[in-house]
């Protein structure tokens, strides 16, 4: 399953060796039929056929799990927190608190005042670009991206770069999909301030191997923010061992509420960072000729959170805990195995992403349809996939084609499924064919 490029890194051995099956013997089966017992909407139909949802790069369905604990929470613990002493703020603040904490050990950072909440992945890299990034950076400096980033992790920084007067620099894919890496360590110059890279390519499902990216960036002194937003539903996360500065991931990806999303970053760098947006909370106290601003992560935390909306990733990341993520990575593998063969099995097919290591993305264009016709044919058919640009607009033009059809996948997912997508694929042939 390994690339030629993940050679040699300690982080995607880690990763592979867990999710190539090497579990512990008396490991349970995973059990997909009990776990779609838990996710109420993929018991749903759409024009009369069951839902088959492969749209889960787009966002993830939710379990009863999530839904009971934010329901749970405007229910029986609706308060606003770190302001009140009565019994309601204080369980509230302790049920967000307790949110940060899983999301610390879930992906394995050092300490809980590194974990931010935000809004989203995107809110999160803004946040960096707009605060480290203008500390940072200066004219003439480079900031080093990938082609195949997701226009949230390419606008912010062509946004900086346009400010300050440096240069943004893109390291090439090659034509399977995976990052040139001889053309990426050339790309790192005296003048790079930070990398900013993928860990999962949303339109092309490649994982890049990201512990190398950061050692070969640190060791040219340089900062590497990672966009995990595709990586952390599909693989276990080990920020310690990947090493990264930065990391940014969303909570509706990962099976939990719309709203919520998470800024790793190391202590001592946000800590130098100033605040991102100002007001209440990040704050310690206010005159009018001064402020003095809160400690980590609350200084980047301004007015209310979404309470419910950490309190449901926490609820979140416990559901796929009691799952395991090495386990949910060797079942999506076999999935996305099945998956390639089923549409290789189809007439007039293309898949755009081969590479040699890849995460729950299958992108493909077909001869006899646009990606847009694709998308309706099989919406009629009950299969929601998504057809469009992917937000990655410049892959697309790498690639030249205008769009993919995506069917992106996740844990519940079967291979009944996919082969309800092959039919369905049929009949696209036999519409427009
Ligand atoms: N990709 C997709 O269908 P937000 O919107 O902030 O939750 O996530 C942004 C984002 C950042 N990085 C990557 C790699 C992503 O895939 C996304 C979101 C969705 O592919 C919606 S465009």
């Amino acid at each position: 399953m390994a690339g030629a490029g993940q050679k040699g890194s300690k982080h995607m051995e880690t990763v592979l060796k867990r999710a190539a099956g090497a579990l512990p013997h008396n490991t349970p089966a995973f059990d997909v039929a009990a776990i779609r017992r838990d996710f109420p909407i993929l018991h749903t139909t759409v024009h009369g056929k069951p839902l088959v949802y492969l749209d889960n790069a787009a966002t993830s369905q939710k379990p009863q799990a999530v839904l009971d604990a934010i329901s749970r929470y405007y229910s029986e613990t609706n308060a606003n927190i770190h302001r009140g002493l009565y019994h309601l703020s204080e369980e509230a603040t302790k049920a967000y608190d307790d949110a940060r904490h899983k999301v610390m050990a879930f992906l394995n950072a050092r300490l809980k005042c590194e974990i931010v909440f935000t809004r989203g992945a995107t809110e999160s890299i803004n946040l960096v670009a707009q605060t480290y990034g203008r500390e940072h950076v200066k004219a003439g400096d480079e900031i080093l991206i990938t082609h195949m980033e997701h226009h949230s992790n390419i606008v912010p920084w062509q946004m900086l770069c346009r400010e300050k007067g440096a240069r943004l620099r893109v390291a090439p894919v090659t034509d399977t999909g995976e990052l040139d890496m001889d053309a990426f360590r050339r790309m790192i110059t005296d003048r790079t301030r930070l990398v900013a890279l993928t860990y999962v390519s949303n339109a092309l499902g490649t994982v890049n191997p990201v512990g190398e990216l950061v050692r070969i960036a640190h060791g040219n002194g340089v900062r590497v923010l990672v966009d995990g937003a595709q990586a952390v539903p599909h693989l276990p996360i080990d920020l310690l061992d990947i090493g990264c500065d930065f990391f940014v991931c969303s909570g509706h990806k990962m099976f939990g509420p719309t709203g919520i999303g998470i800024l790793y970053g190391r202590a001592e760098l946000l800590e130098d960072m100033p605040p991102y947006q100002s007001g209440g909370d990040m704050i310690l106290s206010v005159r009018f000729d001064e402020t003095t601003f809160n400690s980590l992560p609350h200084k980047f935390e301004a007015g209310t959170p979404n309470i419910a909306g950490a309190i449901g990733l926490g609820a979140a990341i416990d559901y796929v805990n009691q799952l395991g993520m090495e386990r949910i990575a060797a079942h999506e593998a076999g999935l996305l195995q099945y998956g390639t063969e089923v549409l290789r099995s189809v007439k007039g097919v293309r898949i755009i992403g081969n590479a040699a290591h890849k995460a729950s993305v299958l992108s493909f264009v077909m001869d006899a349809a646009h990606p847009h016709d694709i998308g309706q044919i099989l919406d009629e058919e009950g299969v929601a996939v998504r057809a469009g640009h992917h937000c990655a607009q410049p892959l697309m033009e790498r690639f030249d084609v205008p769009a993919t059809a995506r069917a992106s996948l996740a844990f519940y997912n079967t291979k009944e499924e996919l082969d309800v997508f092959g039919k369905a694929l049929e009949r696209v042939n036999e519409v427009f064919g």
